[in-house]
């Protein structure tokens, strides 16, 4: 895969609300930018608005720009290259469809989305945010959550971190079908036998993933085949 860096300068920030919003921002007022780090998100965000907590220092949070893959037919298979890319600098697995593990607990997640461009196309702007020295988490992720530090005893810079995920990126090819990421992804799969609660309310168990990249799930004794759904980690202690 194409690294962002190729195609714009990486932004560095103290602070800021989010890196998917600033990113957004300049690219919609066509300013270069391959990518926005900042050492701290006052408002950093899962998906479906969902909160992403990145304290001041202690996280990977960082949104890349991906103009050179505009007519990408899947933008989705960026953002699980990103996930695989993280899962091999940070000795971790993947968990579909956006999840970065380490024994069953959530050390990243990926945000996907078309951001428009000054002139009106849309690009995928994906957002990553890493666990990388944090020792503990707010009371409520602390039962699901780990960290680089936690699993491993390394303190890691966000930059250093950065660098190392951008390479593994790098290395991956270039996946423009499922078929071209499924066997750089299942081997760093943690999917099959997870617990997943689909969009309807209702929980299924993962059996693997299709050719297209959907989650097939068993849901009360028949198979599924599922577009969005969401990892059950642990439960609150
Ligand atoms: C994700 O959402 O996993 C995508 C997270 C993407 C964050 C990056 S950081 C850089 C960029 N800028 C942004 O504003 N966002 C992106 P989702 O699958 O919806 O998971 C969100 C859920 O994970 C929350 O509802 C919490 O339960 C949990 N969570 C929040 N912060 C966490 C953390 N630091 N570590 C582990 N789990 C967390």
């Amino acid at each position: 895969m194409t690294s962002p860096l190729l195609h714009g300068p990486l932004i560095s920030l103290e602070s800021v609300d989010s890196t998917q919003n600033h990113a957004g921002e300049m690219l919609r007022k066509g300013e270069p930018v391959g990518a926005v780090l900042a050492l701290e998100q006052t408002a950093g965000r899962g998906r479906f608005g969902r909160t992403w907590h990145s304290p001041p220092g202690e996280c990977l949070a960082v949104s890349l720009v991906f103009p050179h893959y505009a007519d990408h037919p899947r933008p989705y298979l960026i953002g699980m290259a990103l996930a695989v890319a993280c899962a091999r600098a940070f000795h971790a697995q993947v968990q579909w469809p956006n999840d970065v593990v380490s024994h069953g607990r959530k050390l990243g997640g990926i945000l996907t989305e078309m951001l428009q461009s000054a002139d009106g196309k849309p690009v995928p702007v994906v957002g990553v945010g890493v666990n990388l020295n944090q020792a503990s988490f707010p009371e409520a992720i602390a039962h699901i959550a780990t960290s680089v530090k936690q699993e491993s005893g390394y303190n890691l810079a966000p930059q250093e971190a950065l660098d190392w995920m951008l390479s593994c990126f790098s290395e991956l090819p270039e996946a423009r079908s499922w078929t071209e990421l499924s066997d750089a992804w299942s081997r760093l799969d943690a999917t099959e036998g997870k617990a997943y609660r689909l969009q309807d309310g209702r929980q299924g168990v993962a059996q693997g993933i299709d050719a297209a990249g959907a989650l097939i799930c068993e849901v009360s004794g028949q198979t599924e085949k599922v577009l969005a759904a969401d990892a059950i980690f642990g439960r609150p202690s």
